[in-house]
């Protein structure tokens, strides 16, 4: 790191080792190794498992200032849950600018090439409390805090280009219909309701976020596995004044990749932290996550030639019409020291902007500009929240604003107003700049001048009204497979509300999105397909892009192959070590993480003597937590595997779930075993050979594994 910055200036690499601190964290990092316990006096304590007493058996002592001081900070350890996004994950880590983007913009992080600024990053569900499970069907946020040299920016996106409703004003009844029902507090985590569906059906303008939603990107397979978007358009302003629309996408490096349905459920059940471990266990065996930042970037008279309007986030840009320009990278390095001081404390705001960045006048942002502050008042207990380790910016802060509850900065001197004379007149503002000049970097933020010259209303632009285009667009980009999910996803929650009109007017409206989907939904809820939903906009504008292929998962398989992910291998007494470890030294070489899952944990005695260590057992991890499965080989083994009560379960849940299973020599008897004795020839993600060919099948494997599922397979075992 640079003294002055705080920010390093060399290349990302470099940065993988020592990572990208941020410093006034380094100031509170405490190690208590071959530290006495002491009180938050300093006083050290002499005995931290007894009260004070009147004699042994005798009462307490009112004067025990050690048990007092214990159990009062015990008694406010908790503080508010964010009102949304309340369960989430973070990490640390760095941004790198591929080049000098100053033709468009003088934000800092963007300003010369290989630029590297430090970032923290929270990924989160939204409906969900603290407690809940990673794996509910919902948007995910994708925050990313970038401490720039210029100030603190905070893009604070979802993994879905798109939201729910067009104004702020929405935004509460929106939480609200999707939270838990006031009266019962049911259920968590979860749309599938009444009121969620009651509200949305009554909101047209919110079915292009359902159609995502509601399709596989509502429960993806990682945090590390998503894409992230600054849904709102954005402005960039270079050091001329000069300025242009953008939109911010973040692309993983991992791919895009989901879970199916029945998958999710389950692992909420075997691991509500499947996400938080996931991205945690990455971090830790050093497969840093990364993300590519791309732009939309457009002018004005682009956006106004467009069908739709750039200022109503329930639209995307279709990158037919705005390429999305790759600018830098982003790489996730280190896990947070404490959960509580970084990830529960950080305070993301979408009003932190830096010079070179400024709003669009999207309604819904106007909303969010004000709420995030607001909010970090009630849940981090006053207006300093600003001076937590986690949220102070590297840039140097300096300013008259004084006191509050838990204030932190010891300001010298007199003065704490402007103008002054008293201290010199400092702190001093930077002064303005005049659009069209240029900018020194010295000077402040100067908001884009745009011009308006309206009347005061309540009310929307024309384009708004019209809900149902990009919402088709969605579903007629997405291969089969994703729209079998989509409609399925529909079906699944409209079954979960009790209110039969409540069904039927959401059939109403996804009318307007495809006769097929709706004829797909009424045909699981055992309806007729209903009258469509009349539109707001009789006439709307013929839309330039019918499909959209970038809109599909599966435009971004990845390019990770199968580094990180988990597959198991049964084992049992008597299992054929040999091809186990050959294809095991395999796998690891390619970057997978290879568990041996036998009846229980411990060792086991192979076919040739050696042991072998399970570090998982069925009975704790069951075989949906896997991406892979190899059954190993050794008729003694096969024989105990076949006898256990979790191993039928354990296949076919990766079966199911279109996973890729490879069985060796004795093994394919356990497929039998499942009821996968017969396997379609169009199913690659069935592989078998002989342990003697293990090592030979192993690259296969690793194909079949890096395809991530067989979705051609879309049932569960072939019943008997
Ligand atoms: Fe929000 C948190 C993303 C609309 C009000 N929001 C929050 C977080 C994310 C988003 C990722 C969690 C940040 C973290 O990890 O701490 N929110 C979005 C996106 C939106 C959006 C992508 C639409 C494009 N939000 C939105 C509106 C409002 C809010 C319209 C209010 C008018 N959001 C909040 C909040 C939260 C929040 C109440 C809760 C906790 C917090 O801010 O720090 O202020």
């Amino acid at each position: 790191m640079t003294e002055e910055t705080g920010t390093a200036k060399t290349g990302g690499a470099a940065l993988l080792g020592t990572n990208a601190t941020v410093a006034s964290l380094d100031r509170v990092r405490v190690d208590a190794s071959d530290q006495p316990l002491t009180t938050n006096q300093g006083v050290r304590i002499s005995d931290n498992q007894n009260t004070l007493k009147a004699g042994l058996r005798g009462p307490s002592l009112l004067e025990d200032f050690v048990l007092r001081e214990k159990i009062t900070h015990f008694d406010h350890e908790r503080i508010p849950e964010r009102v949304v996004h309340a369960r989430g994950s973070a990490a640390h880590g760095y941004f790198e600018a591929y080049d000098a983007l100053t033709k468009h913009t003088r934000a800092a992080p963007f300003a010369e090439k290989g630029k590297i600024t430090p970032v923290f990053t929270r990924f989160s569900t939204v409906a969900g409390e603290r407690g809940s499970k990673d794996t509910a069907r919902d948007a995910r946020g994708f925050a990313v805090k970038f401490y720039t040299d210029e100030g603190n920016w905070d893009l604070v996106g979802n993994n879905i280009p798109v939201f729910f409703i067009q104004d702020a004003m929405k935004f509460p009844d929106l939480v609200h219909a999707v939270k838990p029902e006031p009266h019962h507090g049911m259920p968590q985590a979860a749309s599938a309701h009444d009121t969620f569906w009651d509200f949305v059906s009554l909101m047209p303008e919110s079915t292009h976020m359902l159609m995502w939603v509601m399709s596989d990107r509502g429960i993806p397979r990682s945090y590390r596995m998503m894409q992230g978007f600054g849904v709102h358009t954005f402005r960039l302003v270079n050091d001329q004044g000069e300025s242009v629309f953008c939109k911010f996408h973040w692309k993983p490096l991992q791919g895009t990749h989901s879970l199916v349905w029945d998958e999710a459920v389950k692992i909420s059940g075997a691991d509500p932290d499947f996400h938080r471990r996931d991205l945690w266990e990455a971090i830790e065996s050093g497969e840093f996550p990364e993300w590519e930042l791309g732009l939309q970037i457009f002018t004005e008279e682009q956006a106004d030639g467009f069908s739709f309007d750039v200022l109503d986030s329930t639209k995307l840009i279709p990158e037919e019409l705005v390429p999305v320009t790759p600018v830098g990278r982003m790489v996730l390095n280190r896990n947070p020291d404490n959960f509580f001081a970084e990830t529960e404390q950080v305070a993301f705001c979408a009003a932190h902007i830096i010079p070179g960045i400024d709003f669009s006048n999207d309604p819904l942002l106007a909303g969010r500009i004000h709420s995030y502050v607001d909010t970090q008042i009630t849940r981090l207990g006053g207006p300093n929240f600003h001076e937590i380790p986690i949220n102070s910016p590297i840039a140097p802060v300096q300013n008259n604003q004084r006191d509050g509850l838990h204030r932190q900065a010891l300001p010298r001197g007199k003065v704490a107003y402007e103008p002054n004379s008293l201290a010199g007149g400092c702190p001093f503002q930077t002064g303005a700049t005049q659009a069209g000049t240029a900018q020194p970097r010295t000077n402040g933020f100067v908001s884009f001048p745009e011009a308006t010259a309206e009347d005061k209303v309540r009310g929307k632009p024309a384009k708004f009204a019209e809900h149902y285009t990009q919402a088709t667009l969605f579903f007629n980009s997405q291969s089969d497979v994703e729209k079998a999910h989509i409609a399925a996803a529909f079906r699944f929650e409209l079954s979960k509300v009790g209110v039969p009109a409540i069904r039927e007017r959401m059939l109403s409206s996804l009318v307007n999105v495809s006769q097929e989907l709706a004829a797909e939904v009424a045909a699981g809820l055992g309806m007729e397909i209903p009258d469509t939903m009349p539109k707001a906009t009789a006439n709307p504008q013929t839309p330039k892009v019918t499909v959209s292929p970038a809109l599909s998962l599966l435009a971004l398989p990845g390019e990770c192959g199968i580094r990180t992910r988990q597959i198991a291998v049964l084992v049992d007494n008597g299992v054929h070590i040999d091809s186990l470890l050959s294809l095991h030294d395999a796998l690891v070489e390619a970057g997978a993480v290879v568990h041996f899952v036998g009846p229980r944990v411990g060792m086991f005695v192979g076919d040739s003597g050696a042991g072998i260590e399970a570090n998982k057992s069925m009975e704790n991890s069951p075989g949906f937590l896997f991406d892979a499965l190899v059954l190993p080989d050794g008729s003694q083994a096969v024989k105990a595997l076949a006898g256990n009560e979790h191993t039928a379960a354990f296949i076919q849940d990766l079966f199911k779930h279109c996973k890729t299973i490879l069985a060796l020599g004795a093994g394919r008897e356990l497929l039998g075993m499942a009821g996968i004795g017969q396997v379609s020839e169009k199913d690659e993600g069935v592989l078998l050979a002989d342990s003697t060919d293990a090592a030979k099948v192993a690259p296969a494997f690793i194909d079949a594994v890096a395809a991530h599922r067989h979705l051609s397979r879309l049932t569960g075992p072939p019943t008997k």
